[in-house]
């Protein structure tokens, strides 16, 4: 098959309301992970791993933190014409934000027009996951498909959740109905309690996704959307496929991570695919380097342990360390530490996510919280010890993790 021209685009626009108040001030694909890396960066690498490297991403809301991350990360040789960009709202349409993520493509369908290829990819930005899209691409062409949505099983009670992928009988990578976030799903033949979801990853063929969205603008019953409006039109037209995620094979995958990938769309489930690397055997394995995440970092000193002796050395365990943090005479377990960290003596902290710069003063005590950029902690402060008196201060999420925003003070 001759080489075809490819496009990626990348859906950075979302909002991320429940991930609020990591979300405050960042767009959701901006929110740091696993100590070093963005959201974006696993759908950027897994597109970069690929082959595909033209690729755009679309922003919008509050979308400073992520165009600085994207610009500064994923600035690539343009010797070869590979590009990665972020691309703000255009108000092609007038003095306006993009309505929906359809409506994102088509204000930016001149970014189409001067690259000219022959599919496009739209993937969104907010997935914990490896993935090799060439074998997805790949289907796209043999199949004849004008659209190809990746599919994954997943429960039946988070079908309002997702889009909900059916097939047809009698060709089981043919979409014969799609629900976006149904309230009544049912489970599917073979296993009741699942539902086969969108990753709200796509494969188009270029004249078909035009075609699509221009009609899509001049409706003015659409919510503009991709899984609400776009997929349910071609599948209304018979010309909708699924590529199945199950068959997609990452190159150095075990058995344990292969198939992984979460949707951090809550703060719990943020949380736990945190908590997912640090396992002895990583649900998520980050040292994978046959399909390596790339992220970009200021540079830090190593990470550093000091002060103490005998039970009390500054030390941890089952956690990640990230560079330029420094662990002195206090214990960290179970934790994901991002850059510049600082524990201080006899602090104690414990199955948590602490971002860059956090400070935790001599004393405290922290435990199954998130502490988002520059927190400050004081001395003997206690987080995560009792829920009922966070709650009146900070933000506790369902599966009771606590959590505080950017550059909070915490009160002694
Ligand atoms: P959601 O994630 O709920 O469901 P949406 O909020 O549209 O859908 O976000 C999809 C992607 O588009 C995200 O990466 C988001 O950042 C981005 N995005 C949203 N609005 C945008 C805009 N106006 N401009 C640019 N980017 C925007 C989707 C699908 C479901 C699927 C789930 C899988 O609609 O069918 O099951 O993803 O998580």
């Amino acid at each position: 098959m001759a080489a075809k021209k490819v496009l990626a685009i990348v859906l950075a626009g979302g909002e991320g309301k429940r991930l609020m108040p990591l979300t405050t001030d960042r767009a959701k694909p901006a929110v740091p992970f696993g100590g070093i890396y963005r959201l974006i960066d696993f759908v950027l690498s897994n597109l970069a791993n690929g082959g595909y490297l033209k690729m755009v991403v679309l922003t919008q809301y509050k979308s400073h933190s992520l165009d600085r991350h994207v610009t500064k990360t994923w600035r690539m040789s343009t010797l070869l014409g590979n590009y990665v960009t972020p691309v703000p709202a255009q108000q092609r349409l007038g003095p306006r934000w993009f309505a929906g993520s359809a409506d994102a493509i088509y204000q930016s369908l001149n970014l189409i027009n001067d690259e000219r290829p022959d599919y496009v990819i739209v993937f969104g930005a907010d997935h914990i996951y490896r993935m090799d899209p060439e074998q997805m691409v790949r289907q796209h062409i043999e199949s004849g498909a004008a659209a190809t949505v990746a599919g994954i099983r997943q429960p039946l009670s988070t079908a309002d959740q997702f889009g909900v992928i059916e097939v047809a009988a009698d060709d089981s990578a043919r979409i014969s109905a799609f629900r976006e976030k149904p309230k009544d799903a049912k489970g599917l033949p073979d296993s009741p309690g699942e539902i086969y979801a969108s990753m709200g990853n796509y494969v188009f063929t270029t004249d078909a996704l035009i075609d699509a969205v221009t009609r899509d603008a001049q409706d003015p019953a659409s919510k503009h959307d991709m899984g609400g409006n776009i997929i349910p039109f071609f599948v209304g037209r018979n010309e909708a496929a699924v590529y199945d995620f199950s068959n997609n094979v990452v190159p150095g995958s075990s058995e344990r991570d292969k198939g992984y990938w979460r949707d951090v769309g809550t703060l719990d489930s943020y949380y736990e695919a945190n908590m997912d690397l640090i396992a002895v055997q990583p649900v998520f394995n980050l040292y994978n380097f046959e399909w390596p995440i790339f992220t970009g970092n200021s540079p830090w000193p190593p990470a550093k342990f000091v002060h103490g002796w005998g039970e009390r050395v500054g030390r941890a365990v089952g956690s990640m360390i990230s560079p330029g943090a420094v662990i002195s005479g206090s214990l960290v377990e179970n934790s994901v530490v991002s850059p510049n960290v600082k524990v201080h003596s006899w602090a104690h902290v414990e199955g948590s996510v602490l971002m860059e710069g956090v400070d935790i003063g001599r004393h405290a005590v922290v435990r199954n919280a998130i502490l988002d950029k520059n927190v400050i902690v004081p001395e003997g402060a206690e987080i995560g010890v009792d829920l009922e008196r966070d709650r009146k201060r900070f933000t506790v999420s369902e599966g009771g993790i606590v959590v505080i925003g950017k550059g909070q003070r915490v009160e002694p």
